[in-house]
């Protein structure tokens, strides 16, 4: 095999302080961990950072993040912008809402068992974005997520896609003007998290070449566990094609065992 090329430094120091305006930590200098690309090396870094701290919640400023290797946003059919309302209810039980509904799955009937059994109707707190090609033979197709916080509460929130990366074509304060007009599609920052600016919004691109059920997610664990949290099913019709048949079926007994097993504690949380 041919070996990857070398870049210019080859080990770097990764460091976390960035959180600390969000999530203060005492020690927060000591929140290190070092990237090597060289895996027998074991020595130091030499790196240097150049990033200001951060004086607010949101991710490095995205004229700071711009990729090394330039890929661009094209082809974003309307039908494929997807906006959903980012809310909360708090009532005995705090909820975050998507669109009005707090996620919430049942774990012996998961997403992937009604794309098994060809159900195109999911239940409702599924909150289930059905998304997909207009045709299996199209040529690439772009979604975009737009999650607007349209709440009172002002908090960010670290959103997560699972099944792609993401390229951030919109992180602003405020509300969305409904086009893509002011969306950057020229070599966006990509990000695995991005964040939501609390009172605005967060639009998310992806290239819908990835047919499967695919969480989105605030990645503050105890948000997701109040369900603030949807679903893409991209493709569905080409989700079962691409898993053997023998798959299927162990994915059947699973469920099959967990809904005959009495728990030790009962589910008290979205699930996820
Ligand atoms: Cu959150």
């Amino acid at each position: 095999m041919e070996a990857l090329p070398t870049p210019a430094f080859s080990k770097y120091w990764l460091h976390g302080g960035w959180v600390n305006r969000c999530a203060p930590n005492a020690n927060v200098n000591s929140i290190t961990g070092i990237v090597r690309y060289n895996t027998s090396s074991t020595a130091l870094p030499t790196t240097t950072s150049t990033v200001t701290p951060s004086t607010h919640c949101l991710n490095e400023p995205l004229a700071s993040t711009i990729p090394y290797l330039p890929l661009n946003v094209t082809n974003i059919p309307p039908p494929n912008l997807v906006l959903e309302n980012l809310n909360f209810t708090a009532g005995a039980v705090f909820h975050w809402t998507i669109n009005t509904s707090s996620l919430v799955l049942d774990w012996k009937n998961p997403t992937m068992m009604h794309v098994f059994n060809n159900e195109s109707i999911f239940p409702t707190p599924y909150n289930v974005v059905p998304i997909g090609r207009s045709s299996p033979t199209a040529s690439p197709e772009w979604a975009v997520l737009i999650i607007q916080d349209v709440g009172t509460i002002n908090l960010a929130h670290p959103i997560h896609l699972h099944g792609h990366d993401f390229w951030v074509l919109a992180q602003k304060t405020g509300r969305w003007d409904g086009t893509t007009t002011n969306f950057n599609t020229v070599n966006p920052t990509r990000r695995d998290v991005a964040t939501l600016p609390g009172g605005g919004y967060l639009a998310m691109g992806f290239l819908l070449d990835n047919p499967g059920a695919w969480l989105v997610h605030c990645h503050i664990a105890w948000h997701a566990s109040q369900g603030l949290s949807l679903e893409f099913v991209e493709d569905q019709k080409e989700i079962a094609m691409k898993i053997p048949e023998g798959e299927e079926r162990q994915f059947r007994d699973v469920c099959k065992s967990w809904g005959l097993h009495t728990p030790v504690w009962e589910q008290d949380d979205s699930g996820i």
